[in-house]
């Protein structure tokens, strides 16, 4: 059986406890893929020290080198992105085409990482003063916590750890239990790259230990986190009490609208991969889909027809269009939620069970699941279930459209389908989201651009593109005075 080992300050070391955790294949649980250390505060500890020493020269470094380490993460993880895809599988349970885009999302960072290093843009403005200069330029923050959940091993903790280090910050990274093995891989290939001792660290362990003990420790900085709206609020508790910077990206319940003009062939193949895609365990996920009357029974049909007939089994199983979900606790929260379901008076009209079967038996799997007469403010239509589960609207025009898919405490993505420049152009102006697409899933988000929402979904940050660096970097503000004299702001006049 394979151990794997912390890594604080640059060495591989083994759990101080000397109790482990076993991480295990989903889609067959008797595969035990490794057992990792549950570690310690200690062991956090240890590993905030090191980052705290480690980000003087880490800093120190200048912004376009620190980017050529990156640049060579991003080859080695590109000429290894067959073999981590397969291991994503293995332990997270999406199909191979979608861990090979999980990858493909670290590597697209990483890139974009390593070009930042030649811009991390800053403003220069006028002073109100003569013979007086303006500026502000960005400096890193300090020591991160980042934790990440299970969803997106690769893409997710490549989001933040590329720009945090790229930035100049160092890291303690915290990541999930369920999968633990895409997290080994990518430090193994930052140390590989290059990345000087203390300046990434990973430390393996539970929530409840390793967690806390991040958020509590008064040498972190900053954490950023990806997760259920009730940790973030937790996290923000805690974390705030030692006046970190936070940036949270939490949960969502996102909608697609389907107008009776739209191209519903499109609609349909959107709304699919939109809800069942990495079996519902987005953030992203289509989890309400919003149909004009006049279309509805059509689109429903359709809809039924391709989620019934979609196959469920092994990801590594190239024909297969959707996973088992992560571990037995969240099978049973979905099928929970199921149960709410129908005792709200929801009709379920596809799925709402486990799949049975000799090759389903050993391992997650859950049916596509599909609700209609949803009431609005049921808890189905309300709350994040994070499983194969859509719940299907009737409304009777876009404002209705817009105002049931606003009807919700989170504001992450959300999509419509329509031929209207001018529906389209309402959707964009009126949903309340980070994220709206036109034509196109809520699911499939850039990594150049920014990523986040509004409501609970988070605390104001955008992770992506050019806007992470405000998480990961603060402003300094520079005002050089060449006029010899002292100059007073908001009192001398221009003309005296
Ligand atoms: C998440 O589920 O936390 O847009 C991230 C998408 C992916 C990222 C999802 N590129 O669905």
């Amino acid at each position: 059986m394979m151990e794997y080992k912390n890594y604080i300050n640059g060495k591989w070391v083994s759990s101080k406890s000397g109790k482990y955790f076993e991480n295990r294949n989903p889609a067959n649980w008797d595969e035990i893929i490794g057992i990792f250390p549950l570690s310690t505060s200690d062991e956090v500890d240890e590993a905030v020290k090191a980052a705290k020493k480690a980000f003087k020269y880490w800093a120190s470094i200048p912004a376009p080198k620190r980017g050529e380490i990156l640049r060579k993460a991003a080859e080695i993880l590109m000429k290894r992105k067959e073999e981590i895809s397969r291991i994503l599988t293995r332990e997270n349970g999406k199909i191979l085409k979608e861990a090979r885009g999980d990858t493909q999302e670290g590597i697209d960072t990483a890139f974009y990482a390593f070009g930042e290093g030649r811009r991390l843009f800053s403003y220069t403005t006028p002073s109100e003063l003569p013979n007086k200069f303006c500026l502000t330029f960005r400096r890193p923050v300090g020591v991160f916590g980042i934790i990440t959940p299970w969803n997106f091993p690769i893409a997710l903790p490549s989001w933040k750890i590329f720009p945090a280090l790229l930035a100049g910050n160092t890291v303690v990274f915290k990541p999930p239990v369920d999968a633990p093995l895409c997290a080994y891989e990518l430090v193994k290939i930052l140390e590989e790259a290059g990345v000087p001792e203390g300046v990434i660290n990973l430390v393996f362990g539970s929530g409840s230990v390793v967690g806390e003990a991040i958020l509590a420790h008064p040498d972190i900085d900053g954490i950023a986190f990806t997760g259920s709206s009730e940790v973030g609020a937790r996290i923000a508790e805690v974390a705030g009490k030692t006046l970190k910077k936070i940036s949270l990206e939490l949960g969502g319940k996102n909608a697609q609208i389907v107008m009776d003009d739209a191209n519903l062939e499109l609609a349909l193949e959107g709304a699919i991969w939109g809800a069942y895609a990495t079996a519902g365990q987005r953030c992203t996920a289509t989890s309400r889909i919003i149909v004009h009357e006049k279309v509805y029974d059509e689109f429903l049909e359709m809809f039924y027809e391709r989620a019934k007939n979609l196959k469920v089994g092994n990801g590594l199983d190239e024909s297969v269009e959707m996973g088992p979900v992560i571990n037995e606790s969240q099978l049973k929260k979905i099928h929970e939620y199921v149960e709410i379901g129908k005792k709200e008076g929801a009709k379920l009209i596809l799925g709402g069970e486990r799949l049975k079967g000799e090759e389903y038996d050993k391992g997650f799997f859950y049916k596509p699941t599909i609700f209609t007469d949803v009431s609005p403010n049921s808890r189905i239509a309300q709350e994040e279930i994070f499983g194969p589960v859509v719940c299907f609207f009737k409304v009777k025009d876009i404002d209705e459209a817009i105002e049931v898919l606003n009807n919700t405490k989170y504001g992450l993505s959300s999509s419509i389908y329509t031929q209207d420049i001018n529906k389209a152009m309402k959707a964009i102006e009126k949903i309340e989201a980070g994220i709206t697409y036109i034509n196109g899933p809520t699911i499939g988000a850039e990594c150049h651009l920014p990523f986040g929402g509004v409501k609970n979904t988070g605390n104001g940050h955008r992770e992506g593109g050019w806007t992470v660096y405000d998480i990961f970097t603060e402003i300094k503000t520079v005002y050089i005075d060449y006029s010899g004299k002292l100059q007073k702001a908001q009192i001398d006049t221009w003309e005296s």
